[in-house]
């Protein structure tokens, strides 16, 4: 590759920008256990501070995204000026309409008017919060479904939930931009209300066109062709972002390009080929036994290594290949990017944004994770 595409390349890659979650930082377990570890942050305060470091190690996470009322402040004001002082800004804001007791039938398609009028108030809550923090997405992920053939109305349950996401996009402000997420199954496990693609894709073409549909890495059915949803999301202008994660078995939530680096890569790929600017990237992970501050470091240096690799696509040797017909030239083409070690770049591109070389070694080396173990007793 000559100096003037690496050139590109690098420019393409120092770019880059990951959201990360406050909720990946916090306590998380499975439903056997939650293992609490020393010096996990206490509130969203904390929470944030641990993405600054995760920001300053990498230099592409700049942005943090909030769930709420995980978390929930007094002074929003107050939220806003640490975020900023951290050199962050808000990323998506996330509702959540699966915890509280009232949500056993679901949220926005429960059968009861006065359950979906309250999930409706938290959606248009979370707006308003997002105007006070600046942050531009309300991402929403619905539990609601039913588990049994017969539980409820699979028509009647469609209706209600555009209602009010009807409701709900015409209270939203020009600069925001409403994420739906979809997820094949669980807690649900008869009937998923937003279940795949096609179901949220055809819910935001009902909204309109700030409506655009979120893909979480772990919300599909095994062997499913992930890149080519993508592929036709974007197609269609209603690619809103991913949740990034991964996973082997279900909705794992496990660090990025742990299991399945080359299907990263394939993504990664397709988001190349488009040309235009990236769509909303964010991890949406659990951290349950791992060390969480590092954790979420080595899934951004991942994030950053499969971007790369997707930019060494030798782009027009791919379209000639594919244009003769010829089968495996054109998965050659991709081998080749996917085989080339890029942490070097990357390690070059961290520099010149200042962050570190190695940002797993530099983190271990600073003592982040001693020191806030100390700081951060009680509560
Ligand atoms: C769901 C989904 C959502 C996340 C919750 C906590 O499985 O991935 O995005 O907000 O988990
Ligand atoms: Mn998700
Ligand atoms: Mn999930």
């Amino acid at each position: 590759m000559s100096d003037a595409n690496l050139d590109a390349v690098e420019r393409a890659l120092g770019a880059l920008e990951i959201e990360t979650p406050s909720w990946g930082y916090g306590d998380s377990g499975t439903r056997f256990a939650t293992f609490v570890q020393p010096g996990r942050p206490r509130d969203v305060f904390e929470r944030v501070d641990d993405a600054a470091e995760v920001h300053r190690l990498t230099g592409t996470a700049p942005a943090v995204a909030l769930h709420f009322p995980w978390d929930a402040v007094e002074h929003l004001g107050a939220l806003r000026d640490h975020v900023a002082a951290a050199g962050l800004r808000v990323g998506a804001v996330n509702p959540n309409l699966f915890q509280d007791p009232d949500y056993r039938l679901g949220s926005i398609a429960h059968p009861d008017e006065r359950i979906r009028a309250k999930a409706v108030e938290h959606l248009l809550e979370c707006v308003e919060i997002a105007t006070a923090l600046g942050s531009s997405a309300q991402s929403l992920w619905f539990a609601d479904g039913t588990n049994y053939p017969g539980q409820d109305d699979l028509r009647a349950r469609r209706g209600r939930l555009l209602a009010a996401l009807e409701q709900v996009y015409a209270a939203l402000p020009d600069e925001q931009e409403l994420l739906v997420e979809y997820k094949l199954f669980e807690p649900a496990f008869y009937a998923t209300d937003l279940a795949d693609w096609g179901s949220a894709l055809v819910v935001c073409q009902r909204l309109g066109e700030r409506a655009r549909v979120l893909v979480d890495l772990g919300h599909h059915a095994q062997g499913t062709n992930v890149e080519q949803i993508v592929a036709i999301l974007a197609e269609e202008g209603r690619l809103g972002g991913f949740h990034f994660n991964n996973r082997k078995y279900a909705d794992d939530d496990l660090i990025v390009g742990s299991v399945n680096p080359f299907e990263l890569f394939l993504l990664f790929c397709e988001l190349a080929a488009a040309g235009g600017p990236l769509p909303r990237l964010t991890i949406d992970q659990a951290h349950n036994v791992e060390p969480k501050v590092e954790a979420m470091v080595l899934s951004v240096v991942n994030l950053q290594e499969a971007y790369a690799k997707a930019l060494l696509v030798d782009r027009a040797a791919l379209a000639e290949a594919q244009e003769q017909g010829d089968v495996l030239a054109g998965h050659e083409v991709l081998l080749d990017a996917f085989r080339t070690d890029v942490r070097p770049h990357c390690a070059s591109v961290r520099a010149r944004l200042g962050a570190a070389g190695d940002p797993v070694a530099a983190l271990r080396e600073s003592g982040y994770a001693d020191r806030r173990a100390g700081e951060r007793v009680g509560r």
